[in-house]
């Protein structure tokens, strides 16, 4: 049987979607034009006031927004509601010199909490469920908003956050926990573990709600077999509330994109052009119910393709498939967002030369980093414990930047290969997409 949180909102009519989207994008453009200095400007620069914005059709009038923009205005440059009215920000996974902050009103969280509650729900979640969240708690999304969604369906919600695999597992099995939150990593290990163990008849999942970081169909199968379960994907981030933004429903062939918050676009990354439906590109997202942080025509940098088809499942929100890639060049290790410039400012500031590169592998479903570094010249006659030493600090100051641990292996000088072109700085071979 299909459950819905709040079916008359993920069942509506595309007249009343658009109707929705129409009213509320107009109030949020008012708003952040009022209210946000930094947004005022972009659109003056662009020559249009909200007189220009009747309805989603002017869409397109608006200026884009990018990452580059909300670190700009970090800390609190696109803030649109006074400082009392906000009770809560969560940060991308991102660290030092990428930090992305978001604000939350309660009445924002309350929405938030609710787009979580729908793919719960689509994932089979009922009052009767005993919900394991591992995804971290903190300044990422992921516990929050899953705890969140779980509280309002009227789970019983295990906030575990992430790591300590035993306690995970002791856990799942005495509480009988039946939906699994995390990401799909952590759940292809927490699968091999409890095999390891010998626990796999104490083990009552019946779902779990896998995102924030790509995974194959393969993947999925690979879990569900495992566990027994079915896995639902689950898609968000975090300049757009978090997880739940979209989530996956009973078909499993795309995730629903909550439109009643959220105007999805695609649009081709090279020229900003709006593409057709079914047309692949980059998707775009306009908030329209935020208070404290509405995001006007956010470049996301995924690509993907959205589709309209009717779904067996009911509801009619439009659907995205799962991210096919990005349009900048972001990697997502161990569910960390990387980026090739933080490692290249750790290797400059401590003295290589910009002559490195980035390896990314997966073992036994857990991704391993390995950043390879050309010597100085000088220091190619050190002792080998003197390079390791080197190493062991390289690793240390890559750590600080990334809060992810990252082998370093220092190689000998010219001995990465020079492009001709353009550097080829990563080696991604997980064949995620
Ligand atoms: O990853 C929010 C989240 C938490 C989503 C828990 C789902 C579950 P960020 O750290 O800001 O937020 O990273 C956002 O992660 O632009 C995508 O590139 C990627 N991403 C998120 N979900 C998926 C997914 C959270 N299901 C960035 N499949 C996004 C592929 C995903 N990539």
């Amino acid at each position: 049987m299909t459950h819905y949180y709040q079916p008359e909102i993920e069942c509506a009519s595309r007249e009343q979607i658009t109707a929705w989207q129409n009213e509320r994008l107009v109030k949020t453009v008012h708003h952040v034009y009022k209210n946000v200095p930094y947004y005022r400007k972009l659109m003056e620069e662009k020559g249009v006031t909200p007189d220009d914005i009747k309805s989603v059709a002017d869409l397109h009038k608006l200026p884009f927004l990018t990452k580059a923009d909300l670190r700009d205005a970090y800390p609190y440059g696109l803030l649109a509601v006074p400082l009392r009215d906000a009770v809560r920000i969560q940060s991308t996974s991102g660290t030092t010199g990428k930090r992305v902050v978001a604000f939350y009103t309660q009445h924002d969280i309350d929405l938030w909490d609710d787009c979580c509650a729908r793919a719960i729900m689509a994932a089979g979640g009922t009052k009767e469920d005993v919900v394991q969240v591992c995804y971290g708690y903190g300044l990422f999304t992921g516990g929050p908003g899953l705890n969140g969604g779980s509280h309002k369906v009227g789970s019983l919600t295990l906030p575990m956050s992430s790591g300590n695999t035993d306690r995970q597992i002791q856990f799942m099995c005495d509480l009988e926990a039946t939906i699994l939150c995390c990401t799909p990593s952590y759940a292809a290990y927490l699968a091999e573990s409890i095999h390891e163990r010998g626990v796999r008849d104490q083990i009552k999942l019946k779902a779990g709600i896998f995102g924030a970081e790509a995974w194959t169909e393969e993947m999925r199968h690979d879990i569900e077999n495992k566990l027994g379960i079915k896995a639902y994907d689950i898609y968000g981030l975090t300049e757009i509330s978090g997880p739940g933004v979209a989530f996956e429903c009973e078909a499993q062939t795309g995730m629903h994109i909550n439109e009643d918050h959220f105007i999805a676009e695609i649009i081709d990354p090279e020229t900003g052009e709006v593409l057709p439906d079914g047309s692949k590109g980059e998707l775009v997202f306009t908030s329209i119910t935020k208070e404290a942080f509405p995001l006007l025509r956010y470049r996301t940098r995924d690509i993907c393709v959205l589709t309209r088809e009717k779904c067996s499942c009911g509801r009619t929100h439009v659907k995205m498939c799962k991210p096919m890639g990005r349009s900048d060049d972001m990697l997502i290790v161990k569910g960390v967002n990387v980026f090739p410039s933080q490692i290249e400012t750790v290797l400059l500031n401590q003295g290589y030369e910009a002559n490195y590169q980035i390896i990314v592998t997966r073992e036994n479903n857990s991704d391993k980093l390995e950043v390879q570094v050309e010597m100085t010249p000088e220091m190619f006659s050190d002792t080998l414990s003197q390079i390791s030493a080197k190493e062991e600090e390289l690793v240390e100051a890559l750590k600080v930047m990334l809060g992810i641990y990252a082998k370093v292996r220092l190689v000998a000088p010219k001995s990465i290969t020079r492009s001709e072109g353009k550097a080829v700085r990563v080696i991604d071979q997980r064949k995620l997409y």
